[in-house]
């Protein structure tokens, strides 16, 4: 018998708004030894190309993730009573030198896996993803990586720097870390530097959902084409918070107009419950530029759809809980 999960703190017996904010109020992973799924921060944007502050990310969206609810009757699923989710605090990146930054986290993702089975990462800018696809392409090989992002993040260079957030996919991609038939970005939109952007970006290895299509063809044709390419392979989500439109997420370093709802953007992450996720990262929230904490919110929600999507089914919801 697997023991009964430890869930969050009880809401009628302490408010949401007292105590110290892990995500969700779950208990730190130190509390409960191992976790099905850890949730980890990675305070870190020293990679950022306009806007920072990404760094204060995951103290924000923890902040305003004390609202989730412990079932999700959108997935009829108890995400932290069907597994043991918790919090592992977060991973250390030393903000003055990239490169030992990215051996730090990847180094930190690695040892997660000695105490949670998956992880789902609060950045920090997008660089982050780098590490994690390797600490997870170590375990699976290469992954099918599901992007949503308002921007490619295939380019080659900034300032002759290879390793930034605007990058990750196509280091990935080099690499061999990532499975070149079953990838897809979705919702990119807006200008790019040339032309040549997009012929790269599919020779290594994307297909792309663009944020008009979604707009002309609709949120279940852009699903329909996101199962299409995924298929069964082992899943990585990458989600920069930026996917969203400003008027959803104006909290982030890169914004774009013409994006998703959080509605559409919620509604496409339940698609993915039973898909084989095997980690997935939340990034790009930049709580300077947040307003009313839209941003934090958003992505707090983006979260908890993730780890809802990541449940285990065992036909009735209720008897997860119990
Ligand atoms: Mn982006």
């Amino acid at each position: 018998m697997q023991p009964t999960p430890v869930g969050p703190i009880d809401a009628s017996a302490v408010p949401r708004f007292a105590g110290i904010a892990t995500f969700a109020r779950l208990p730190r992973l130190d509390e409960v030894g191992r976790a099905d799924i850890a949730v980890a921060g990675v305070p870190f944007d020293s990679g950022v190309s306009y806007r920072p502050g990404a760094r204060f990310g995951p103290a924000h969206v923890r902040e305003a993730s004390r609202l989730l609810r412990p079932y999700n009757p959108a997935q009829d699923v108890f995400p932290f009573g069907a597994q043991q989710v918790a919090d592992a605090g977060d991973l250390v990146a030393n903000p003055f030198d990239l490169q030992d930054a990215v051996a730090g986290i990847e180094a930190g993702a690695r040892e997660l896996r000695e105490r949670a089975d998956r992880f789902v990462v609060i950045g920090g800018d997008h660089t982050i993803a780098l590490p994690l696809l390797r600490a997870v392409h170590a375990e699976h090989g290469p992954v099918a990586v599901l992007h949503f992002d308002a921007h490619l993040d295939t380019w080659d260079t900034y300032f002759g720097a290879p390793v930034t957030h605007g990058t990750p996919f196509r280091r990935a991609s080099e690499e061999g870390l990532i499975d070149l038939t079953a990838s897809m970005h979705v919702g990119t939109r807006g200008p790019l530097y040339d032309k040549d952007d997009l012929a790269d970006d599919e020779r290594l290895g994307f297909s792309v959902v663009t944020s008009e299509f979604v707009e002309e063809h609709g949120v279940a044709a852009a699903i329909d084409r996101m199962h299409a390419r995924i298929g069964d392979a082992p899943l990585y989500v990458s989600i920069d918070i930026d996917v969203l439109d400003p008027a959803h997420a104006p909290g982030t370093g890169t914004p774009e107009a013409g994006g998703l709802t959080s509605r559409e953007l919620l509604r496409m992450l339940r698609a993915l419950a039973g898909r084989r996720i095997v980690g997935a990262d939340v990034v790009e929230v930049a709580p300077a530029y947040d307003h009313a904490q839209l941003t934090a919110v958003a992505a707090s929600h983006v979260v908890y759809e993730l780890l809802s999507a990541m449940a285990p089914r065992t036909g009735g919801g209720s008897d997860a809980h119990a």
